[in-house]
């Protein structure tokens, strides 16, 4: 088996990557689950195989603790590290190769909260990997798509797994400004370049944000991605692949 992590910021994508993908997984032969772990979810677009909300609920943690909505969300975020046990009885029950997560809405909850961390060192760090999505709304100056490369550097750091970059919504975006973000995405020194060109009293820092993103994008790659065109799905699975299995695809193995 092997664990896929949909990960991002709040609307990035991730609960409709989960469905499409596996979708797409169906349709080509591939023998995939989805799997949510986002515990506050009210409608999912998917069938889920296993989901958390079988042990726990934001609504009744809200009751039972008092809570507002994003307390609760910390509480239902940590019970899901007491929970881990059950999570992996039930993906005992499966035989699928391919077991993709979709992770609350908040990144920190996930990446930056014990639970994550938890979960893919129980699950086994060997078998995972992290997908960050970037929502191109928020990638569209230097600076914005640098920091979005910065919090999936973050992410990587914190969690230690592979992890590939995906830009996601590709069809609600102009070519012209998808053709800049694949620069940007596939090659760091234009991207220093357009950063170095807005004066800035943080040339300092760009240097140093821009060494971090050379040294993912050594290892990383970068795909843009449609959940509603489809576009994309075949380059992730590809590069899923390639990490896992040097390229071979699974079913030559
Ligand atoms: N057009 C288009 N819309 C998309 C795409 N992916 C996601 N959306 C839409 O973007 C919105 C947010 O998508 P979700 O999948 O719910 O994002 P999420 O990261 O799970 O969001 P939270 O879990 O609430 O943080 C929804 O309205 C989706 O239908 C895409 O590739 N194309
Ligand atoms: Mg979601």
């Amino acid at each position: 088996m092997i664990y896929i992590y949909f990960i991002g910021t709040a609307g990035s994508g991730k609960s409709r990557l989960t469905g499409s993908f596996n979708e797409w997984c169906k349709r080509n032969g591939y023998d995939s689950i989805p799997v949510n772990l986002d515990p506050g979810v009210k409608k999912i677009p998917y069938a889920p195989e296993i989901d958390v909300r079988e042990w726990i609920s934001l609504d009744e943690v809200m009751k039972e603790y008092d809570l507002g909505p994003n307390g609760a969300q910390i509480v239902c975020a940590d019970m899901l590290a007491l929970n881990v046990k059950e999570l992996e009885e039930r993906l005992g029950e499966y035989r699928a190769d391919y077991v993709l997560f979709d992770t609350p809405g908040q990144l920190e909850l996930f990446a930056f909260r014990s639970a994550g961390k938890i979960i893919i060192e129980q699950l086994g760090k060997k078998n995972s990997l992290l997908a960050f999505l970037i929502d191109p709304s928020l990638a569209t100056t230097p600076s914005n798509f640098a920091s979005q490369l910065m919090l999936s550097a973050t992410a990587q750091f914190r969690l230690e797994v592979p992890l590939v970059n995906v830009l996601t919504k590709i069809d609600m975006i102009d070519k012209e400004m998808l053709d800049i973000m694949m620069k940007w995405g596939k090659n760091p020194d234009l991207l220093y370049e357009e950063l170095m060109k807005a004066p800035s009293l943080y040339s300092r820092l760009s240097e140093g944000i821009i060494t971090v993103i050379r040294e993912m994008e050594a290892h990383t790659s970068f795909i843009p991605l449609s959940a509603e065109t489809w576009e994309g799905m075949e380059d992730l699975y590809a590069s899923i692949q390639n990490i896992f299995y040097g390229g071979e695809d699974l079913e030559r193995k």
